[in-house]
């Protein structure tokens, strides 16, 4: 080791020939620093211990813009935007087909009343309702032929109308409504000399109400006649029936 050593040192040591300064123009020759003429460099010492890190340095330059990314996920669904403006007002449409025919209505049946009767023989008894047991049209049934009445079911404007044959007795009849008369006709009979007597009339019926003719007075005068070729006839229709 000593040997080794002692060869590093002489191999150190510069040959006196090299060492001598040589003087350069301009260039003084400096001696080695403190130390006197005729030094001799010692071993070497150990490498130091490496320094504290230094400090960060400074930020660097941004550096090139990247690639764009890939898209993200789609995001939750959002509300329900406002009720927008109401749109202008379309074209007319095409007609339509037509349509099924309707069910007969009910009202011409519920106000329907008539009735037209006639005499079937000659009047024997008065003041007392005539019997009319002909019958020439009763589909309401709103004629009673066994007691000569009528009887309103529909309220409404009635008409009456009657035409006798008056034959061998003169003739006073009344139209009674409620159990009083209120038209009254008279025809005076004369010899071989049929004639005819007739009344009209409107009256207005509540439900209820009982129409019919009579022969009125005191005497004979219940000369209405019928037979095979001489009527004596009675009717009566609902002309306008009540609005509610
Ligand atoms: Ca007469
Ligand atoms: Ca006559």
């Amino acid at each position: 080791m000593l040997l080794l050593q002692a060869i590093l040192l002489l191999l150190a040591l510069p040959s006196r020939g090299q060492d001598v300064p040589v003087d350069e123009p301009g260039v003084p020759s400096l001696p080695p620093k403190g130390a006197c003429t005729g030094w001799i460099a010692g071993i070497p010492g150990h490498p130091g211990h490496n320094g504290p890190p230094g400090r960060d340095g400074r930020d660097g330059t941004p550096g090139e813009k990247g690639e764009k990314g890939d898209p993200g996920l789609t995001g939750p669904k959002g509300d329900t935007g406002e009720i927008g403006v109401t749109g202008a007002e379309g074209p007319r449409g095409f007609p339509g087909n037509p349509g099924r025919k309707g069910e007969p209505g009910e009202g011409a049946y519920v106000h329907r009343s008539a009735f037209s009767v006639g005499l079937e023989t000659r009047v024997t008894i008065s003041n007392v309702p005539i019997r009319f047991t002909k019958i020439f049209y009763n589909q309401q049934n709103h004629y009673d032929s066994t007691t000569g009445k009528f009887h309103c079911n529909i309220p409404g404007l009635y008409y009456f109308s009657y035409h006798i044959t008056v034959y061998m007795k003169d003739v006073k009849v009344s139209l009674f409504k409620k159990d009083k008369a209120v038209l009254f006709t008279f025809d005076q009979y004369q010899d071989k000399n049929v004639d005819q007597a007739s009344g009209s009339v409107l009256l207005h019926l509540e439900v209820g109400d009982q129409v019919w003719l009579q022969v009125y007075g005191e005497g004979e005068h219940n000369g209405l006649y019928a037979d095979n070729v001489n009527d004596s006839t009675f009717t009566g229709f609902l002309l306008y029936h009540d609005i509610d």
